[in-house]
């Protein structure tokens, strides 16, 4: 994997960039649509490919569980099981176990029980790196403890240093160095000194990219602002910085502007299925009686199938009837819209005017919204 920093901004820490993959390139900053079972719900890959996504996220949690790292590599691996040739990442289930009503955490990993058959199952390190080289994902997130909000500063500093002493165990265990890259996660909290520690630490491992996460777990914006205010500064300048799990347009809007890269949020896929669309005026909820006889696409200056062939009114229909269509038709607009706008901020940090694009697109985002 390699990482070529394009272009700076000046006005801001926004950063324009290639990332090359064993699977092609991605432009930065991006966002991940997620694929959690290998599966973009309720997309196909010709759907997905549409939408203009360049890279999809899948957990390594969600597959270990079903069908299990072994029968995906049978199948020829992740990208050939779900047909899908472009780029993977795979996040290692340090979120995903953590946020487990039932588990127990030692120093060395973590014991859960499997949520379908009860069964006893256990993740540490070189386990999550073992499963991600099976799964044969572009990019392999290392295994971490995602601290919960809030936390007590003895905790997460306990914590943080348990993550970074995984990190290098990850490192260890990562033996396809060829094929699949290794992300560090930095973690620390809402704690300034915890968080460039730890990025400090991590980034003398000197791994192709490191993420920032544990944010996004009820912190807020003006908290997830300065964590990636903190933290980006202390990761090295020529490789990817990754935020985990974030967000609505506002907060990448917001962390683009703090030097990060790379994004993923389930938020455009769940909201298309409860009827939430994203339009340049702020969200609509497409099933208010507003919209039964409104004929105008979801959002007139989208290109996406969606809104180039069907009506709000025939959405709402789609609602009402309950149609598995009403999922299809939002999710491809959804998805089309974020990778949109980040299409949107690399010719604006090409052209060096990032920060009056992000003000001229809050400015009519968010003015229906208060
Ligand atoms: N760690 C991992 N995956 C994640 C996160 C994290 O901290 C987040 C942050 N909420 C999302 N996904 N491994
Ligand atoms: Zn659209």
């Amino acid at each position: 994997m390699n990482f070529t920093l394009l272009k700076k901004d000046t006005h801001s820490a926004a950063r324009l960039g290639i990332l090359q993959t064993s699977h092609g390139e991605i432009q930065t900053p991006i966002f991940m649509p997620v694929a959690t079972h290998g599966a973009m719900k309720p997309l196909t890959p010709a759907q997905i490919h549409e939408t203009g996504a360049q890279i999809i996220l899948s957990n390594t949690y969600h597959l270990h569980l079903q069908p299990g790292e072994g029968l995906v590599k049978k199948a020829g691996g992740l990208h050939r099981f779900m047909a899908w040739e472009k780029p993977i990442l795979t996040d290692s289930g340090g979120f995903q176990v953590f946020s487990l009503p039932k588990k127990r955490i030692t120093e060395d990993g973590v014991f859960f029980k499997h949520e379908l058959t009860g069964e006893e199952i256990y993740l540490d390190p070189a386990k999550a790196i073992g499963i991600q080289q099976e799964l044969g994902s572009d990019i392999m997130m290392a295994f971490d403890e995602c601290i919960p909000y809030p936390c007590d500063k003895a905790y997460a500093e306990q914590s943080t240093k348990k993550t970074i002493r995984w990190l290098k165990e990850c490192q260890k265990a990562w033996t396809n160095r060829e094929t699949q890259a290794l992300f560090g996660i930095v973690q620390g909290s809402v704690y300034e000194d915890l968080r460039i520690m730890c990025a400090k630490e991590m980034r003398k491992l000197d791994l192709p990219g490191y993420a920032i996460g544990g944010v996004s777990v009820g912190e807020g914006l003006e908290l997830l602002k300065k964590v990636v205010g903190w933290t980006a500064p202390h990761l090295p300048e020529d490789k990817p910085r990754y935020l985990m799990g974030v967000g609505l347009p506002e907060d990448i809007l917001e962390s683009v502007e703090r030097g990060m890269d790379m994004f993923d949020c389930v938020i455009p896929t769940r909201y298309a299925r409860s009827a939430t669309l994203f339009t340049r005026r702020g969200k609509i909820r497409v099933t208010n009686k507003n919209y039964k006889r409104d004929f105008f696409p979801v959002d007139p200056s989208c290109s996406c199938y969606t809104c180039q062939n069907f009506s709000r009114a025939y959405l709402h229909h789609l609602f009402a009837a309950n149609e598995v269509l009403s999922a299809v038709l939002s999710a491809i607009h959804n998805v089309t819209f974020y990778l949109q706008m980040m299409a949107e901020i690399r010719q604006a940090i090409a052209d060096n005017r990032f920060m009056a694009y992000k003000q001229a697109f809050l400015a009519e985002y968010l003015a229906s919204e208060k």
